[in-house]
This record gives C-alpha cells, structure tokens and sequence, in this order.
C-alpha cells in the first residue's frame, strides 16, 4: 500500500466516510487515494468534498463534527493551505471538537532547511503544536495507520479536540507492505471515582438552593441532566455552547441574565462540561457557596476557583453515577416561581423587540430538531439569551472565540453531515462575505442550507459602539456589499429578499422544502438595540 492508501484505509476502518478538502500538488497521492475510496462498497465509501478556500474545507470539517458528534476530517496543503484553514482549526480547539486535520509537507530530506520550496514554511510541524494538543507526522507507509488512529484516539479521550497529521510530498506516494488495518478496538470507559460522586452527591442533596450550568461538554448528557435538574429542583443555566441541554419549553432552562440572578442565590453550583466564565470570572464567587465540576479536563476545574469537588471524565457516565448516589428526596417544585421570574426577566429582554421579532418567525418555521447556526451579528448575540431550543447539538455557536465568519461554512458542514434535517444558518452582512464564496461549494455538492442574511450595511456591532462610546466617530464600520439575491443566484442559489419578521417566516417555509439547492434570504435591517446589557452584567457575589 501506498502511505495515503494505508491513511485512507485507516480513516474507513474508523468510519469516517467524507473528508472536506482543497488538493495540491502535495497531496497528489492522497487525492488519488480518495479517487479510488469513491468506490468502496457502501459501507467503507469515502466522500471527497472539495471546498473553494480551505478556511471552508476546515470549518466544514467543523459543523459536521458539531452535528454529528462524530470526528471529522479535512485536508489542505502546507504553508499557505494550512494557514488559511487556522482559523477554523483554532475555533475547532476553542469548542473540544474533532477535527482531523491531514496537512501536506515539503520533501522530507527539505523539511527545515530553509530551501523556499512551494509553501515551505518555517517549523510548520512546531506552529501546528501550538494550535493543537496531538500532532505528529506519518514518515513511512506502515506509519500512516497506526498515526491515524493514534490522533482519532487522542482526540475523543480526555479533553476531546482537533489533531493534526502531516506528510510529506514524497511520503504519500510511497509504497511498503503494512500490517493489517483493523477497526479500533472499543476504549475502555475510564474510571470514575466513587469517593468524589459519593462528596459531590452528599453537597448536592445538602444544597437549599443548588444550580447547574451546562456547557459544550454536556451536549451528550442531556438526559441524565435534565434528570438531575428535575431531582434537585434546579434550574440549568445555558449560554452558547449549551443551548439545547435542557429543553427550553422547561421552566428550570434558563440562560445568561436569569442565570446571574440564580447564582447570586445559590448555595451549590453544578458545573457540567463548562469553563464557568461568565460565572466565575463576571458574576463572582465567595465562600458561600461550594462549586462542583464534572469535566472532561483534569485541568480546567483548578483553573480559577478551586472546586469543592472535581468529577474527571465524560459527563454521561458521571451524571448516572451521581444519580445513583442521590437518595430520592422529593423536593418542593421551582415551576411555578421560575415560570414567573422567566416572565419577568422576559419583559426586560423586550428592549430587543426587533430581534426577538425575527427569532420568533425563525423558531415558527424550523422544525425542533432542525440545527441554528449562530453567527457573531445582531441577530445571533440575541439567539443566545432568546431563541428557544428544544434539543442537543442543534444550536451550534463558536464558544469563546467568537469570531465572525465562521457561521456559514460551518452550517454548509453541518447540513452536508446531516441531511436529514434543516440547517439555517445566520449572519450579518459583514460575516457573511468571510466565506459566502463557499455558495459555489454548496452548489456543487447540492447541500440544501439555508442562509438568512440580516444586512445592516455595517459591522454594526462596531458601529454601535463607535456610535455610543466613542461620541460618533465612525471609522472602518461602514460596509459596501454586493447585491445579495443576485450574487447568490449567481452562484446557482435560490434567493429572495424578505423585507420583515413575516416574510422571513414565508421564505424560511419555501427554503426549508427544498432538496438538493442552497437559499440565500437577505433580510434589510437597520441599526438594532444593543444586547450587551444582558450578556456582561457586572458581580452579583464576592462584592462587598
Ligand atoms: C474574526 C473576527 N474578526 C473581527 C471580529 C470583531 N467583530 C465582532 S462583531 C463585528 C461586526 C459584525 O458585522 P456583521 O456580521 O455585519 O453583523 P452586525 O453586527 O452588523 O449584525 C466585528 C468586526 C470578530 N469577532 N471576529
Ligand atoms: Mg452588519
């Protein structure tokens, strides 16, 4: 076998079956390998899907592994290649996600010697261990396999997170007998330690007033935390990355501003799959109150506030175990009291009418298990305090990074992984022109997303700011676009304007029937009320 044969055959015995990439002469071979695995008998066929700038082919990469929980692939060449697909890399490390990164190199014997060979650049393998935690490079055909499933181990043990694999122009091609390329052997649950549930559920049944916040890690613990939830009678705070953990119809499913409040109250707080960052670093802590965390990490629990309680590992098999622990005490019902201070705290958030008026024609037309893909815009700032979500992993936002552009071609991975439901993706004008060149890859592939521009003719976020603090000097805010029905169209999409929350809903009814062609939707706004009084609230703990 070739070395890419072997890197092929080992991605189809994980059961990858699509790989997001842009080829180049320094993956002639691996490319030739992707021709061939075309044509695998059903089960072991891999997709290639070729994007229009390799910052698409990545966060494609991206909004599949979001979508499916599954690890995902894509391939760039070197240098340059690599470079343009960082940003999404960065982003796929910022949300724990995997993403499998197969990177070209120069000639072997070259590497490091400073030749200017094409896209040689400098310590490119010491660059790449910056950006991710495994990274190796395949130098030898019997080396591609075990390499491959060495990273795809590393990224869903622990800390899950993207890996990056090198190779060599001259490597790919080369061609040794290998062992045996077998499927992984299933990873032996890590242990959980019965003394730290045996303290966390003691400190949790003690609690008079306990809160859980959810993160991006326990999108896959929705069950046994809306179980914990109802037990403990407590409300389950969500901002970005968990949305959709707890069910928004419950009245214990709140987001940032109740949130705060509710922290302010609490005498225990359940931190399951989250840095805490709102939390810990904005809202406060003090000696009152004791902090649990399950976490993937065995770091991040220490990192600002040491825990009561530290619980490593996957949150699922964690939470049942801590559900085991609890005795069944029925506790007093927070329905009814929730359900008022969400009503309350529902008429402050009416300062964004004009927001909250677009979510609801969005939420009215995309079905519960349809996937929002937020976007750094109006629109998407708001989604994360407004917009009801009903299930796990169909609220997919960049998580800390927060950087605008990464929405569409991460949506156009989404819906290519699952083409079962709706995609929608959001974005502002400004986002959106990162990698609306990417509509030409959802032509050719036939990928059904629907987009929803919100163009303000602005990076308005700026511009507001520009407007309120800096006493009106606009600089570098203003924004020249094309028009956007006709330049989408001119890719081959379908596209209309809707010009309110009304005919948004009417457009998003027509998009959501179609199979096999992408809609642009842009929606004329003006400038809308900011949203960052409910997002950075100051302390409610450890001021005095
Ligand atoms: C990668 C990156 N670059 C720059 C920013 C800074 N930034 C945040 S919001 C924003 C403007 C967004 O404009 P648009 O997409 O039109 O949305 P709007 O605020 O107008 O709704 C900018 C430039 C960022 N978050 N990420
Ligand atoms: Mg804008």
């Amino acid at each position: 076998m070739t070395t890419a044969q072997a890197a092929v055959a080992a991605l189809v015995a994980h059961g990858l079956d699509t790989v997001y990439a842009l080829p180049g002469v320094h993956s002639d071979h691996l490319f030739d390998a992707l021709f061939e695995a075309q044509n695998f008998k059903a089960q072991e066929r891999i997709r290639t899907v070729h994007a229009r700038h390799e910052q698409g082919a990545a966060y494609m990469a991206l909004g599949a592994a979001l979508a499916t929980a599954k690890p995902q692939v894509y391939s760039v060449v070197p240098g340059p290649g690599l470079l343009n697909s960082a940003a999404a890399l960065l982003t796929a490390y910022g949300m724990n996600a995997p993403v499998l990164a197969l990177i070209g190199q120069i000639a072997q014997a070259a590497i490091g010697r400073g030749l200017g060979h094409l896209h040689e650049i400098r310590d490119q393998a010491g660059i790449i261990s910056r950006l991710v935690d495994f990274s190796a490079r395949i130098r030898a055909p019997q080396e591609a396999a075990p390499l491959v499933a060495a990273a795809l181990r590393a990224m869903g043990t622990g800390r899950p997170g993207p890996a990056v694999l090198e190779c060599a122009i001259d490597v790919w091609g080369r061609s040794a007998p290998v062992d045996p390329i077998a499927p992984p052997a299933p990873a032996p649950a890590p242990p959980i330690d019965e003394d730290a549930v045996r303290d966390a559920a003691r400190c949790l049944s003690a609690a008079k007033r306990p809160l859980i916040v959810a993160g991006g890690g326990a999108q896959d613990a929705a069950a046994e935390v809306a179980e914990l939830s109802r037990l403990l009678q407590a409300p389950v705070v969500a901002y970005r990355r968990g949305r959709g953990v707890l069910d928004s119809r419950d009245p214990l499913s709140v987001t940032l501003p109740l949130g705060r409040e509710l922290w302010g109250e609490a005498d225990v707080v359940l931190g399951v799959g989250t840095r805490m960052l709102y939390g810990l670093t904005h809202w406060g802590v003090d000696e009152e109150f004791a902090i649990i965390r399950v976490d993937a990490d065995p770091l991040e629990p220490e990192r600002f506030a040491r825990p009561a309680v530290a619980l490593i590992g996957d949150a699922a098999p964690i939470l049942r175990a801590l559900l085991a622990a609890l005795p069944e005490r029925r506790r007093p019902s927070r329905r009814a009291e929730l359900e008022q201070r969400q009503a309350k705290m529902r008429r402050r958030l009416e300062a964004l009418a004009p927001q909250i008026a677009f979510l609801e024609a969005i939420r009215a037309e995309l079905p519960e298990d349809g996937i929002f893909v937020d976007e750094v815009t109006q629109i998407g700032f708001a989604a994360r305090l407004l917009l009801p979500v009903f299930k796990p992993r169909t609220f997919l936002s960049p998580g800390y990074q927060d950087n605008l552009g990464w929405g569409f071609a991460t949506a156009l991975g989404a819906q290519h992984a699952r083409p079962d439901v709706p995609v929608l993706s959001i974005s502002g004008d400004g986002g959106f022109l990162f990698t609306s060149n990417e509509l030409a890859t959802a032509v050719r592939h036939r990928i059904a997303l629907t987009t929803v521009v919100f163009n303000d003719g602005a990076f308005g976020n700026v511009r507001r700011t520009q407007e309120q603090q800096f006493g009106n000097r606009l600089i570098a805010s203003d924004l020249a676009n094309p028009d956007f029905v006709r330049y989408a169209e001119s890719f081959g999409a379908a596209a209309e304007r809707a010009r309110d929350p009304p005919a948004l809903r009417a457009a998003l009814e027509r998009a959501f029937k179609r199979r096999d062609v992408p809609t642009v939707i842009e929606v004329p706004v003006g400038p809308m009320p900011s949203p960052w009084e409910f997002i950075h609230m100051p302390p409610v703990r450890g001021v005095r």
